[in-house]
């Protein structure tokens, strides 16, 4: 067997963002066998050592910290990666720049723009390898979507309409800050559904249809007050629960996002729908092996919506995996994910969303709070360029 040159991972953060990454590095090599480099699990960190033990144990990984400067500073680290709440990642990652290490960060890229531009210019200065976990992007489905629009089959683009609802948090005794509830947590998190959720949304959006170029929102903050696990008083809510905006896309498109965690009934609802001239697609990830596609050009009798079974070996990625008409689920995307970074490690071309990338998202998440804020439209400022 060829030697394989090694990518050593040091993950922080042993969360459900955690085990998504690592099961992404651990079946990497199973189904891109032909990648020049391969992810070898070198060290776990996370504060608790008896938990963070038994996670490497479980993901296999070779060592643990319980320091992240003590895992970004080890010579045996390649890349690390972000798996932390949001008001971690520019601290680590301008330290992992500063020490010369690649970097995986999980979105949202910051909690602020001011916070993601630091983050830009440590990975710039230091030349570092560097993609945000945009995850739903990589699915097949998904970047189906972003073919056939290239392809230009839709012809002009009229409107773009995205939602990502939940409904999690509607009890009034769902803490904020701590584990898991950190989303809650203003400090922490940076914002709420707009960061978290709609985050999701904007980055495939601009990936398909282009830049934003300004934004009109509303935003709501459902339950006023909530227990705080790290003071153990209860405390203003400082995010938005609930967010809806429109927007201009650069193509002279029409954008409807919406987001929630008060949609009694979805958990994680993730929908898309993009009408063009010519035909429409529409994407839906409680059934995410399959894509919408309608065509105007087909004979009548006939049109209508199909149903495309996104399983072939023809489409995005799926040559990788089962046979034709055997799907596959939420945690591929970030196996994707991390073969198109081992990928991108091979031909020296950058693994999008880049830090950069994902500043451009940041700036449309920024433009919505203030303009939620001030009831005003706002522009993102947002420069895209084809990715
Ligand atoms: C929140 O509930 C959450 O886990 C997000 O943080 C993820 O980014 C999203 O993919 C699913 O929902």
């Amino acid at each position: 067997m060829a030697t394989k040159k090694e990518l050593r991972i040091g993950l922080i953060g042993t969360g459900f963002m955690g085990r998504t990454h690592s099961n992404g590095y651990n079946r990497v090599p199973n189904f891109f066998p032909e990648l020049e480099y391969t992810p070898v699990l070198k060290a776990v960190c996370s504060r608790n050592a008896e938990k963070v033990q038994a996670f490497a144990d479980q993901w296999g990984y070779e060592s643990i910290e319980t320091d992240w400067k003590a895992l970004v500073a080890r010579d045996d680290i390649d890349a690390v990666d972000i798996c932390t709440p949001n008001d971690t990642h520019a601290e680590i990652a301008i330290a992992a720049a500063a020490e010369g290490k690649m970097i995986l960060c999980e979105k949202p890229l910051a909690r602020s723009l001011a916070e993601g531009e630091q983050m830009v210019d440590a990975v710039d200065k230091a030349g570092v390898a560097n993609t945000v976990w945009y995850n739903y992007r990589r699915l097949p489905a998904v970047s189906l979507a972003k073919q056939i629009v290239a392809s230009g089959k839709l012809g002009r683009i009229f409107h773009y309409r995205a939602n990502f609802l939940q409904d999690w948090t509607i009890n009034a005794d769902v803490p904020q800050g701590g584990t898991g509830t950190w989303r809650m947590d203003l400090e922490a998190a940076g914002s709420g559904v707009t960061g978290d959720l709609l985050a999701h949304c904007i980055d495939t959006a601009m990936w398909i249809n282009g830049g934003i170029t300004d934004v009109s929102a509303v935003t709501e903050t459902f339950v006023k007050e909530r227990m705080h696990t790290l003071t153990g008083k209860v405390q203003p809510v400082g995010i938005d629960d609930a967010c809806i905006f429109h927007c201009h896309f650069e193509n002279g498109s029409l954008g409807l996002f919406e987001s929630t965690r008060y949609a009694r009934g979805h958990k994680a609802l993730y929908t898309l729908e993009i009408n063009g001239e010519h035909a429409s697609i529409r994407w839906d990830l409680h059934d995410l092996n399959r894509l919408e596609y309608f065509d105007h050009s087909d004979e009548s009798i006939v049109r209508g919506w199909r149903s495309i079974h996104v399983t072939d070996g023809d489409q995005p990625y799926m040559d990788k995996w089962w046979v034709p008409g055997l799907g596959i689920g939420y945690e591929h995307g970030f196996v994707h994910q991390v073969a198109d970074f081992l990928k991108s490690l091979e031909t020296g071309e950058p693994c999008s969303p880049t830090f950069k990338d994902a500043l451009e998202t940041q700036k449309v998440c920024e433009a919505v709070i203030n303009s939620a804020k001030s009831r005003s439209w706002q522009d993102t400022g947002v420069e895209w360029t084809e990715k």
